[in-house]
């Protein structure tokens, strides 16, 4: 444990860099971590996800519904690994977050493991947080491959200029949002932009907001992606009942689940939101 490397000094970026995940609503960063850094972090989560994975049952690929087949989503590993800990805590990634969100402070929504299985299928267009109940546009995720990764291994997907459209209706990642987001990015003109092939320890930020997808992994290599999430400190819980009509099963679950000490209007401040403050 001790031996992990320290990733708790803030980066700086760009203004560049946030000029453009301003206007488009993501931005791709590279070599945020060397390979001799990344490693070992790879290798605890990697341990933590095949824990976690023993103890669910899954279906073999060809029986799961579209979701399924997208990915292995393993979520929250920080509260029960240490070593994870570490890494989703660090204040390198989350000086980044800050900057990208123009704020001092962010705290960690949750974590997740998302690994695409050797040609496992498409992840549908969806917004994130469709899912969150945050009352903040100030959201943003970390998406960091763990392994070299080719744009057939399934980068992200993105469609500029949604970093900021808002909520856009109760539409969970389906083979219906496939349809209906990617009819909308035609039907309004956002262009889709994929920023290729990655280094291990490069890593993408997208915004809550920003509509996104994978195309399949047409390889045999599982592709390893890790997530963090990252909220503006100070964001309330949507309130309830609450006059835009944002709740849905999602944001419900994910209230239960992530913040299970809040109610509806109050800070989101809970026991697995910790605050991190990259810059003191
Ligand atoms: O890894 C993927 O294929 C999807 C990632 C994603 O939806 C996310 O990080 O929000």
């Amino acid at each position: 444990m001790t031996s992990l490397p320290n990733l708790n000094s803030p980066t700086p970026i760009s203004t560049d860099d946030v000029d453009y995940y301003n206007e488009n609503g993501h931005v791709r960063i590279n070599n945020i971590c060397t390979a001799s850094e990344l490693t070992p972090y790879r290798q605890a989560i990697n341990t933590a996800v095949s824990d976690r994975k023993a103890k669910i049952q899954l279906l073999p690929i060809e029986e799961r519904d579209t979701y399924g087949k997208a990915f292995l989503q393993i979520m929250n590993l920080w509260p029960d690994y240490e070593s994870v800990a570490r890494f989703v805590l660090a204040k390198r990634f989350a000086s980044i977050a800050a900057k990208l969100l123009g704020v001092d402070k962010v705290r960690v929504y949750h974590d997740q493991a998302l690994y695409k299985e050797p040609y496992g299928g498409l992840t549908p267009w969806h917004q994130d947080q469709h899912y969150w109940p945050l009352d903040t546009n100030k959201c943003v995720t970390m998406w960091m491959p763990l392994i070299d990764v080719t744009k057939q291994m399934g980068t992200l997907n993105f469609a500029s200029g949604t970093g900021n459209v808002g909520y856009l209706g109760d539409m969970p990642i389906s083979d219906e949002s496939e349809k209906l987001l990617s009819d909308m990015c035609k039907e309004r003109g956002f262009s889709i932009v994929n920023h290729g092939d990655m280094n291990a320890g490069d890593a993408t930020f997208h915004s809550g907001w920003c509509l996104h997808g994978a195309p399949q992994n047409s390889s045999n290599i599982m592709r390893e992606a890790m997530t963090i999430i990252w909220f503006a400190d100070e964001t309330r819980v949507i309130e309830d009942p609450d006059p835009q009509n944002r709740w849905n099963k999602g944001k419900r679950d994910d209230l239960q689940r992530w913040l299970p000490d809040r109610k509806p209007g109050e800070l989101a401040d809970g026991k697995l939101s910790p605050l991190i403050s990259p810059f003191e």
